[in-house]
């Protein structure tokens, strides 16, 4: 569509905001009848990647490197992992740890988003399992005491993982109770409703659909606007010592 080259998407030394209207689709080796929109890479200066699989009836991902984090949107996923069949609907989730073998295919045209990371072992745990589970049986917990913002947590809390996924809900008018500037970064996918996202110097109204990478110490602040809940996807690196891992 014509749109005299406005966007919202916004291209920061320290932070991305993608919207929609600017995903360009990719095939990642090993992927059939699915395309990747890669939202961010190390090519950025990420430790991570994140990328939103688009499956068609009979897709399939390709292999990683990496460990991985999926996300259902929706539609029907399949994984098989350590001689396990698993299916992942709406708000299903997966973990799968580095070097495990494993098949991601879809039976109908579905989304996902995927994260992957290399993992940085400590010596105080072991690395997890594979993880699968669902966010709608996950409890939520208030952040701060703000019964108005739920925070679920899809990866358990412990040194086995060197990164978390949450969900975050705010209730229209939530907020967070303060601007944020942390080492650990975030990709972050907006799920349902929308708002207002500070990153660094900038306000940027945004909705369901977006992705934002946030850098290290990148300032943040988020407000949620309009008679629905606001939701997102969160990543953040954790549970290592500032100098564990890839010096960048
Ligand atoms: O976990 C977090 O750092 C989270 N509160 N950040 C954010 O929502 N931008
Ligand atoms: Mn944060």
């Amino acid at each position: 569509m014509h749109n005299l080259g406005h966007t919202r998407s916004a291209h920061q030394r320290n932070h991305l905001l993608l919207t929609p209207d600017t995903f360009v689709r990719t095939t990642l080796p090993g992927m059939k009848a699915a395309s990747a929109i890669v939202h961010i890479s190390p090519a950025l200066g990420a430790a991570f990647t994140e990328y939103t699989a688009e499956f068609e009836n009979s897709g399939e991902l390709g292999e990683t490197l990496a460990q991985r984090f999926l996300y259902v949107v929706d539609g029907a996923v399949h994984l098989n992992a350590a001689g396990k069949d698993h299916l992942l609907g709406p708000h299903g989730y997966a973990y799968v740890p580095q070097g495990v073998a494993h098949r991601i295919t879809s039976s109908e045209k579905s989304r996902a988003i995927v994260i992957e990371k290399a993992y940085i072992p400590s010596s105080a745990a072991n690395a997890s399992g594979v993880i699968v589970g669902t966010e709608d049986s996950i409890p939520s917990t208030p952040l701060d005491d703000d019964s108005s913002l739920q925070v679920k947590h899809l990866l358990p809390d412990n040194l086995s993982f060197d990164f978390a996924v949450n969900t975050m809900t705010y209730q229209p008018g939530a907020a967070l109770s303060m601007v944020e500037m942390h080492v650990m970064e975030h990709g972050l996918v907006m799920l349902e409703g929308g708002g207002i996202y500070r990153l660094a110097d900038a306000w940027y109204p945004v909705t369901a659909g977006d992705f934002i990478w946030m850098g290290p110490w990148c300032p943040q602040w988020f407000g949620a606007i309009g008679k629905l809940p606001a939701k997102y996807l969160i990543y953040k690196d954790w549970n290592r010592h500032p100098l564990a891992g890839p010096q960048r």
